[in-house]
């Protein structure tokens, strides 16, 4: 069952496709899905929809047609290009913030080649299930431009320094395959079992400890950047807050019972 979300949109789709999933559908086809502004700006917005919908627990991103994003579109908003630093504060760093403080797991449904920017959007999600007709691109060192939309922070972070390194200057394509093998996604699956597989991860976490959840993907963020005393200090605190949670309640009462949770997302 299919609920369509009553806001127009020119760029994206916006539609939950199961009870608890938010589905946003990249929606430029013909031009491989690229951002315009218009494009990053709707995706920011249906960020904050799903972030606000309390019955929304997970979101899926993904492109229509043979392209997840050819990443920013190089050919329909010249002017967009002429002042690279401010479009990317105005509009990409909105949508980058929106996804990391979302609240709730985030899935790249890799349908096609993910590029530039494109590529980043799929790497700042929680997961990525990617279609065995899927690829990697940087893009960035082919058009003498550094990576950005978190690439800098997110690619090194999933594959190590070094592989990062190799695919941002030497530009090549990381099929799906040497993806799942690198630890860039999650799960590959044929083109015709990308949404039901997409589906059957989204609908897992859809029904699990949200707010647990919420926290354990801050404090692995952080986790880099703190000593283990830190991090023991982090995990005291959070424990605190999720040991205070009706789910966490709920846990232990359906281990108790021999039953599965069914938890609430608080
Ligand atoms: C495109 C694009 C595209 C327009 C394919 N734009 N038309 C942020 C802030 C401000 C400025 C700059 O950047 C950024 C962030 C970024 O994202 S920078 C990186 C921008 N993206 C790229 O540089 C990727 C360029 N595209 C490619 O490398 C390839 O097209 C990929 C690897 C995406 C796909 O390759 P193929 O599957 O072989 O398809 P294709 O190359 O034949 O492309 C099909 C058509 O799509 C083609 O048009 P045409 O009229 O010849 O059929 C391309 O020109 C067009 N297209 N990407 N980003």
């Amino acid at each position: 069952m299919t609920t369509q979300v009553n806001t127009i949109y020119e760029n994206i789709l916006y539609d939950v496709p199961a009870p608890g999933v938010a589905k946003i559908t990249l929606n430029r086809p013909d031009a491989l899905n690229a951002f315009t502004p218009t494009m990053v700006r709707e995706i920011t917005k249906a960020l904050q929809v799903a972030k606000d919908a309390a019955e929304v627990r997970a979101v899926i991103i993904t492109g229509a047609g043979r392209a997840f994003c050819a990443g920013q579109d190089l050919k329909a908003t010249p002017e967009a290009v002429n002042d690279v630093s401010n479009l990317l504060k105005t509009t990409y760093r909105p949508m980058l913030e929106t996804l990391g403080t979302l609240g709730k797991p985030t899935l790249a449904m890799v349908n096609g080649v993910a590029a530039g920017a494109g590529m980043s959007l799929s790497i700042a999600c929680d997961f990525r299930v990617a279609s065995e007709k899927a690829k990697f691109v940087t893009a960035f060192a082919k058009i003498a431009l550094v990576p950005d939309s978190g690439m800098i922070y997110n690619l090194p972070r999933l594959v190590g320094l070094g592989r990062a390194q190799e695919l941002i200057s030497l530009n090549r394509d990381l099929t799906a395959k040497e993806a799942l093998d690198w630890g860039l996604v999650t799960r590959v699956a044929a083109p015709e079992e990308l949404e039901a597989t997409t589906m059957q991860i989204a609908t897992q976490l859809a029904t699990s400890a949200t707010y647990a959840f919420s926290l354990t993907r801050q404090m692995l963020h952080q986790s880099f950047e703190l000593d283990l005393d830190r991090v023991l200090k982090l995990e005291e605190t959070n424990q605190g807050l999720a040991g205070t949670s009706a789910d966490f309640k709920e846990g232990v009462a359906a281990f108790e019972a021999k039953r599965l949770p069914n938890f609430k997302g608080k």
